[in-house]
């Protein structure tokens, strides 16, 4: 794994937040984007090498709305940069790690992604990316 892409935080108001957000950094959001397969609505902020997504759910049974009614918003997961996300699948794989998705699947951001289950990684939602060339 290369670095830490983002840091995913589970919010209830996207708006609210992104400008919160900004307030906090010091800097504009990127980029909003609707990933309708994970009913999320997100906003990116880039400082430096890292990016922090805020995550809003779309829908009521959504992995944000759960996590939000479960633990409250906050911290919803941290995803690391890979350069071959299928290689990396194997690897975690063959040591035991349980992947929640069989293929990465396409992210908000350009990105080929797949998720890693707390359970197996001392309860943080881990999430490989690998940027779409
Ligand atoms: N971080 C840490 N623990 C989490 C968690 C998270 N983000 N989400 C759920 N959990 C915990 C639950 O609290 C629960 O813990 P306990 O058993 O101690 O109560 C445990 O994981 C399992 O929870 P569950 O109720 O059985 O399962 P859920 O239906 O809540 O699903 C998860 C959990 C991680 C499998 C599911 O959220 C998932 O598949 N996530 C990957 C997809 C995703 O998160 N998409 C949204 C982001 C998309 C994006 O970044 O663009």
């Amino acid at each position: 794994m290369n670095k830490i892409e983002h840091i995913g935080i589970a919010v209830a108001d996207l708006e609210k937040a992104s400008s919160l957000y900004e307030q906090l950094l010091g800097v504009t959001c990127y980029k909003t984007e609707l990933v309708d397969t994970e009913n999320v609505n997100t906003a990116f902020f880039k400082l430096g090498e890292s990016k922090i997504e805020l995550l809003a759910s779309t829908a009521d049974d959504s992995a944000i709305a759960k996590f939000i009614a479960k633990k409250g918003e906050g911290i919803h997961h941290i995803a690391f940069e890979v350069d071959d996300i299928y290689a990396e699948m194997e690897r975690l794989a063959g040591k035991g790690f349980v992947l929640l998705n069989e293929q990465p699947k396409k992210g908000a951001d350009n990105k080929l992604i797949c998720f890693v289950h707390p359970k197996s990684t001392n309860g943080v939602l881990i999430e490989l990316c690998q940027e779409i060339r």
